[in-house]
Formats: C-alpha cells, structure tokens, sequence
C-alpha cells in the first residue's frame, strides 16, 4: 500500500484587474493536472487560488473605470472563476486577498515579526505625483535614461542600455498618471528585516524545495547580499492598514502568499477549522506546494519562507517554477495578435485540447513553453483523435452490433495487458515529478502498440468470417481495455473527456473502481458497455483562426478585409492566395493575358512548402538578386531570389514565405538555386514575396 499524502497546492493568485489569459491557464494546468494526479493516487489534496486584488494598479484601474476596488476584484473573480472552471481547474476554492480572513492573517503576521524585532522604520525618499497627490512605484514614472538618454524609460530600469536606477535618477520625468513633473518627497516607510533569516534560508535552499536552476538563481541573490524587504506603502492605496499607524498600508505583495493561507483558512469553515493547523503550524507534517512564474521566485523563495519562518509558521515543500508561453515562438504580444484570453479560446476551441497539448510539453524545467499553433493543431489531431480515441471508436461498433454492447468474458492477451499497466510506476514517478511530457509520450507509445494490436488482428475482416467471431470479440475487447488502461493514465489531463469514458465504460463514476488507478490491475470481463459517442473530434485549422482573429487588435481587424476566417481554400481564380492556415495574401496579377491553361495533375506536382529565411545576402554581381539560405523543414537549401529592388537582405532575415520545393536545381552564375520564392507585385520596390501568417512553420506543405 502506497503511504498517503496530505497535500495543500497553490497556483499565483492573478492580478483582479484583468481578464486570464492563456498564460495563466499554462499554469493552472500545470498544478490541476499535478493535484487531479493527487487525487487519482487516492491522496488526500487541497488546491486552492484567489484573487491577488490590493495595490496601485488595482486602485487606478478602478478609477479609471469609475468604480470601487472592491467592486472591481469582485468583478474579476466572478470573470476568473468562471473561466477556471470551464478550463477544468478545479479549485476547492477561489478566494481573494481583500478578504477578512486575509486582513486577520496579515496582522497576525506582522505582529508576529514586530514582536520579533523584524521590522524597522527608515525615512526613505520618492517620485510623488503632485497634482494626483500620490506616491508613484517606479512603473509610473517615465524619463529618459541617465545612463544612455534613451526616452520613453521607466523608474527602474532602461529597456535600451538594461542599466538599473531609481526613479528620481531618470532625465525629464514625467508621471504615467497625471502627465506632471514628480518631485521627491520623503516619507516614512517599514521594512522586514530579510537578512536575519539568511540561515534558516540557506538551510532551506540546501533541501531541495526547487529545482536546481532555481535554487543556483537564489545562490546568486545570497551572494550578491540580502536587503531589507520595504513592506509599507503610503496612502491612498488599496490594501490593508498596517496596525499603529494612520496612513500606511502593506505592500501588495506582503499580503499576497498571505492570500494563500486566507483562502485555505476560509475552505476550512467547509472541511473544518482543525485543519488549518494541520497544514500551516510550524511543525505541520502535511505538504505545501505552490506552483509559479519564473518571474516571481523571489517573492516565493525569500521573502516567503523567511516570514513563515518569523512568524511561526511553516515552509513550503516544494515551489514549483515554471517558464513563461511564447506564441508561435515569441512573447505574447497585443499587436501581434497572439495576446489571447482564456475567454477568446473558449469561444473557439475545447480545453481539452489545450490541456492535452501543454501536459505533452511541460518537463519539470523552468523553460519557456510555445504554443506552436500548426503544431497544436497536428498534435493533438494526430495524438488524441488519431491514436488515443481511435482505438475506442473502431472496437466499439463491432461490441454493440455483434455483441449486444458486452465485453468478452476473457482476456485475450494477459501479456499484452500486463505490459499496459506495467507502466504504472514508471507513470506514477513522471506525473509526480511533473515531468508530464514523459509520461504522455510513454502512453502515446501505449497507444501506438493498441493499434498495431487491433491492426495486426484486423477485426473487421475477422467479423465476416462465422469462425471468427469469438475472435473477433475478444480482440475488440482487449482493444476498449486497453483503452480503458489509457484512459485513466490520461485522467488528470482530459477530465472532461474521462466522464464521458466512464459512461461509456459503464462505470459509475470517476472515483469508483472503474477508472481509478489501482482498479485497472483488472481488465472489465463480462461486463456491459454503453453505445460508443464520439468522445473528441478533430480541431479544425479555422477554428484557431477564428480565435487569432478575436484576440487581433481592434484596428487590424477594422482594416483586415485580407484576413478572412473560416474557409481552406488552396489557390482561389482570381488575385488571392489562401495558405492552409487561412489568412489571405493579396496577389496582384499584373495585365499581362493569361497563359496557356494547365491541367490541375500538373498543378498538384508543385511541392509548396513554407520556408525559413535564415540567411540573405545581397550578390554583388546581380542587379536583382538575392541569395537566400532557407530552411523547409527537412533540409536547409540556397535559393537565388530575383527581389533586390524591394527587400534589404537583412530584413528578409527570420522571415517566412512559401517556396517551390520541388523545382528542378538550376546553375547558375553564382551558384545553384535549388528551388523558387513566391512572390508577386507590378516590380522596383512593388514587390512583395509571399510570407504566410506566423502559425506555419517550415516544412508545412501549403495547398
Ligand atoms: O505576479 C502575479 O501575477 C501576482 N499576482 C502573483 C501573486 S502570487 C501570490 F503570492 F499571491
Ligand atoms: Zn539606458
């Protein structure tokens, strides 16, 4: 028998001043996949988030929208509930940091430390706003550079030369809020004394609660010195008064770990008050994870653990790090497009599908996560529809027409069966581990060798044949057990799809025998199923156009009468150019008569392929070319390109387009062209190669 844990798992609690977007849910996956393992094992496992809803921004964005703070955080925690559920995160409880069980946590705390000695006071000097009357954090404040004069920098840090400096450093500052000259006024401020708790953190670090990047990354802080931590902010702001005093509140980012506890601490008027000691005395036995941003580790590994510490309480097991999504290789970003709310997926797409496709990617690392959007497409097609639902939809008709919907009183192959969930263990580590792209990949293996198992027996011809039939049914049989096996592998990733399975399965819920983890030791034998439904279908390429187009700025999509949504169209008559993805290319055609027409076979022998500029360079000798290295995907070719006149070579660099892979190689001048870029355009500096939407990648065969 495996021993049982007791676990409490935090994800960030997100800012209450804006919608989610598929950035957060990157990582709610990532900890509701980890605790529905939890569960599965039969661990007992809390998972709790809220709102993180104190702080300038929260107070601005109020105003600005005409309302209280608290009516905004309510807002958002309406909005984000909502949207974590309909992901599938399934939280015991959605809580917020302007709550009474927060205020009463953080007072205590820091009452705790003052008692400690932990706090001390310091007159400190800052950027006020005085037309606004309000002190402003270092975003708020823009300028140019001291260091390099770069305009348009914020309070803290230049975006041109990296350097690091105080707002009242910068040249010519300016206010974000009001547009007036800051001028520096001084007030008094509270601070944690951070550095008494080196030791205990050293200790802490050296106990592998992170992962090793992570704890070298803390190394580097211990090395470079610890600071006292300033606590206090100056009113007016949005938080909690600190006690003693007429006009100073806590930091944002004192009270928000503290949310944690408030939201655990408010679950436990569900699943009773005793447990909170369980879980947050300084002696606790039980397990606190929190899974983060890579951005906000210090906050988790430093300041958190230390005012635990100080304040009697416990440290987390484990901080789970993780890194940040990219969108088809770059940050996400408003005007690209690719900056997309949770809301604008839902509205296209299933969240099985995004489950599935970051439980594939996700390691236990802190590397940057990509939503290749082609790449989404065909995996999760390819992986999930192909492979995994596949082997259930072509057993299950045969088990409802010839065999009255009952499984096969035998196992045809124990070794086959064994050998599936064999695989247990070595799964069990990976999930725990949060190495979830092992594990998919061993059970997509799993499912590769389910089909070959059915291919290999080929029941549909088995079924024609009257000597065959108890054959065929015992195939088909192994074949939803195998399934099943799958299925509860799968569970904590697809648990939308794992209720719809365990009605099919006959199996009266999840928790019960039939689909839980130690129940697949038994095949079902005998036992009747219900109908097969289609369980997930295919994601179609428009259905992540029609989402690329809801989450395109406003003006793009006032002015985008190129970009169409919906249909897959391969080469229109007339002036467009549609590449599989969807997004139009206008092609002016010139005056000149049409040629000879050609039949559509000799069309179909062109070989399109997207291709990776990775490499252009003007030749010197040729008034109109320019030698391009491309990569399509397999190979890396030099193509010789005829667009001088319009492109400067380094601005082609990183660039895609869409070349003729399969055109004879030619010699010649300057070496061999081994294939050709489309492009079009009357001429001179009128000439545009055709570069389709970031989505594709190289190697994509265009149609
Ligand atoms: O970075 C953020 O989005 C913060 N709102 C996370 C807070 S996590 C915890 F400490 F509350
Ligand atoms: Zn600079």
């Amino acid at each position: 028998m495996r021993k049982k844990r007791e676990i409490l798992v935090t994800s960030a609690l997100p800012y209450a001043n804006g919608s989610l977007h598929l950035g957060h849910m990157v990582e709610h996956v990532q900890s509701d996949i980890w605790v529905r393992f939890q569960r599965l094992l039969g661990n007992t496992c809390y998972f709790v988030c809220g709102e993180d809803a104190h702080g300038t921004t929260m107070m601005l964005a109020a105003e600005k929208q005409g309302i209280a703070p608290e009516a905004l955080a309510k807002h958002y925690q309406a909005e984000h509930s909502q949207d974590l559920q309909a992901f599938n995160i399934n939280y015991d409880n959605f809580y917020t940091t302007h709550s009474p069980e927060n205020e009463a946590l953080a007072t205590e705390i820091y009452q705790r430390l003052l008692r400690r000695g932990d706090i001390v006071t310091k007159t400190i000097e800052q950027a006020y706003d005085p037309v606004r009357n309000i002190f402003l954090p270092d975003r708020y404040v823009v300028g140019n550079c001291p260091k390099c004069d770069a305009a348009k920098q914020y309070g803290d840090s230049c975006e041109v030369c990296g350097a690091h400096y105080s707002p009242t450093e910068l040249k010519n500052p300016v206010s974000v809020i009001s547009g007036a000259t800051p001028i520096t006024k001084a007030s008094e401020h509270y601070f944690f004394c951070l550095e008494k708790y080196k030791q205990v953190l050293e200790t802490w670090l050296s106990q592998k609660h992170m992962q090793p990047e992570i704890a070298n990354k803390l190394q580097e802080w211990f090395t470079a010195g610890l600071q006292q931590w300033d606590i206090s902010r100056d009113a007016p702001y949005f938080g909690f008064k600190i006690p003693g005093t007429a006009d100073k509140y806590f930091y944002v980012w004192l009270d928000a770990p503290i949310g944690y506890m408030a939201s655990f601490k408010n679950l436990c008027n569900t699943i009773g008050q005793e447990q909170f000691d369980r879980f947050w005395a300084a002696d606790a036995t039980t397990e606190l994870y929190h899974f983060i941003g890579k951005d906000i580790v210090y906050f988790h590994t430093l300041f958190w653990p230390a005012i635990l510490t100080g304040a009697n309480f416990r440290k987390p097991t484990q901080v789970c790090v993780h890194g940040f999504l990219t969108v088809n290789g770059e940050k996400m970003s408003k005007s690209r497009g690719t900056f997309i709310t949770a809301r604008q997926y839902l509205q296209c797409l299933q969240p099985e599908y995004f489950r599935y496709y970051f439980a594939a990617k996700f390691g236990d690392g802190v590397d940057d996560l990509d939503l290749n959007l082609t790449d989404f497409v065909q995996r999760v097609n390819a992986d999930l529809v192909g492979k995994f639902v596949n082997i259930a939809s072509r057993c299950a008709g045969f088990i409802h027409k010839n065999f009255s919907d009952k499984l096969s009183a035998n196992c045809y192959d124990t070794d086959l069966y064994v050998h599936f969930i064999s695989k247990r263990s070595v799964l069990e580590q990976m999930f725990n581990a949060r190495q979830y792209s092992k594990a998919v990949r061993e059970i997509m293996a799993l499912a590769d060798e389910a089909n070959r198992f059915i291919d290999g027996h080929k029941p549909w011809l088995l079924i024609k044949d009257p000597s065959q039939q108890q054959l065929a049914h015992e195939v088909c049989s192994l074949g939803i057990n195998l399934f099943r096996v799958l299925m509860v592998y799968l569970q904590s990733i697809l648990p939308t799809t794992a209720v719809a399975v365990a009605e099919f399965l006959n199996v009266a819920d999840l928790a019960d025998a039939g689909l839980g983890w130690d129940a697949i030791t038994q095949p079902l034998l005998g036992h009747k199923i219900n109908e097969f439904k289609p369980l997930l279908r295919r994601i179609e390429y428009n259905e992540v156009q029609k989402m690329l187009d809801l989450a395109a700025p406003e003006t793009e999509l006032k002015s985008g009468a190129e970009v169409e949504t919906g249909t897959k169209i391969g080469v229109e008559t007339g002036t467009k150019i549609e590449t599989e993805t969807g997004t139009k290319i206008g092609v002016e055609t010139g005056m000149e008569p049409i040629a000879a027409t050609i039949s559509f076979d000799d069309f179909a022998k062109i070989d399109l392929r997207v291709a990776k500029i990775v490499n252009a360079e003007s030749v010197p000798e040729a008034n109109k070319l320019i030698k391009l290295t491309v990569d399509i995907g397999l190979e890396t070719r030099q193509v010789f390109a005829g667009i001088k006149s319009a492109y400067e070579p380094e601005d082609l660099i990183g660039k895609l387009t869409v070349v003729v892979a399969n055109l004879e190689p030619r010699k010649m001048r300057f070496g061999v062209s081994a294939g050709m870029v489309l492009a079009s355009g009357p001429g001179g500096a009128d000439l545009w190669i055709l570069e389709p939407n970031v989505q594709t990648k190289p190697g994509m065969r265009v149609k």
